[in-house]
């Protein structure tokens, strides 16, 4: 298999500057190159085009910001993933803010509507206009994608729901708002917080995560959202949260998942190299998606 890099330079799914520049900085940390030493095929295609906020009046939905230009974002990226796909590589989407994988999703689901999904985040990322405190509709994809929230989302990409709530797994889970919790529940998919990794640990875990993700699909997609990580590994990102995965277990939960051979497509997001300690977060990127394309020590 070969690998497509596609940058999505958006910040327009969340409130503070800076995100948009984390294709720039994951590519500055040495992306390609070191996809390329583990023996892939990668070819760059490049960012597409993303409106900046200065472009375009603020839309007047507050409870959805920027509705329209993350609508038109993720129709175009939908394209790009979609072709990406039925070409038979595999797409490494590096964002932006997290609103980008509505696109993504939509793209994988332009094939099949049967992928599992791990979404690796310290949100849940299961808001919808109802729900949401901050309007920002980067709190919302994984919603989304499963059918719930505004139609010009949800029916992007022609399909709806993108995936099955059963093969749909969170993973480093801390921080939920109070309305999302119960929509969480409602879709009946399984979150594995923070609690739960320090009680059984992640190896147990990504064991039982990549399970339900791969039980019965075409593959899984990962939705990596660098504020999984603790802080002190990941600080360039818009909305960290203390106790997060430790170095060791995020590489221990990406080496599972090249193991597993199961990975069919990648979201990288939140990267914000405004808010980083000299690019830390978008090198943090880069090791882990080495482990998870097969980097071992021996
Ligand atoms: C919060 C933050 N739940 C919201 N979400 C974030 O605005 O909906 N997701 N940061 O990654
Ligand atoms: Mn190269
Ligand atoms: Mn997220
Ligand atoms: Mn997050």
């Amino acid at each position: 298999k070969e690998l497509r890099i596609i940058g999505v330079p958006s910040d327009l799914g969340q409130g503070r500057r800076g995100v948009d520049m984390g294709p720039s900085a994951i590519r500055y940390a040495g992306l390609d190159t070191a996809l390329e030493r583990l023996g892939y095929q990668v070819k760059d295609l490049g960012n597409i085009n993303v409106p900046t906020p200065e472009m375009h009046e603020q839309t007047q939905n507050t409870k959805l910001r920027y509705l329209l230009e993350v609508k038109a974002v993720s129709e175009s990226l939908c394209g790009i993933v979609s072709t990406v796909v039925s070409e038979g590589h595999v797409p490494l989407v590096l964002g932006g803010d997290h609103s980008i994988a509505i696109g993504s999703l939509a793209g994988m689901a332009q094939s099949s509507t049967n992928y599992g999904v791990i979404w690796f985040d310290a949100h849940g990322d299961m808001n919808t206009e109802e729900t949401t405190p901050s309007g920002n509709i980067h709190g919302m994809p994984l919603a989304v994608s499963l059918g719930y929230g505004h139609e010009d989302l949800t029916r992007i990409g022609g399909c709806t729901p993108k995936v099955k709530p059963e093969n749909v797994v969170l993973v480093g889970i801390r921080s939920i708002d109070e309305d999302e919790a119960k929509l969480i529940a409602k879709a009946g998919i399984r979150c594995y917080t923070m609690s739960e990794i320090d009680r059984r640990g992640m190896a147990v875990v990504m064991e039982e995560a990549i399970k339900i993700a791969s039980n019965g699909t075409d593959g899984i997609h990962l939705s990596l959202d660098l504020d999984s990580l603790d802080p002190m590994f990941a600080p360039g990102v818009g909305t960290p949260v203390n106790g997060g995965v430790t170095y060791r277990e995020g590489h221990l939960a990406m080496e599972m998942l090249s193991a597993s051979n199961a990975i069919v497509s990648v979201d990288v997001v939140e990267v914000n190299p405004i808010l980083d300690e000299q690019n830390r977060t978008a090198v943090m990127a880069v090791e882990l998606i080495e482990s998870l394309f097969g980097k071992t020590v021996l």
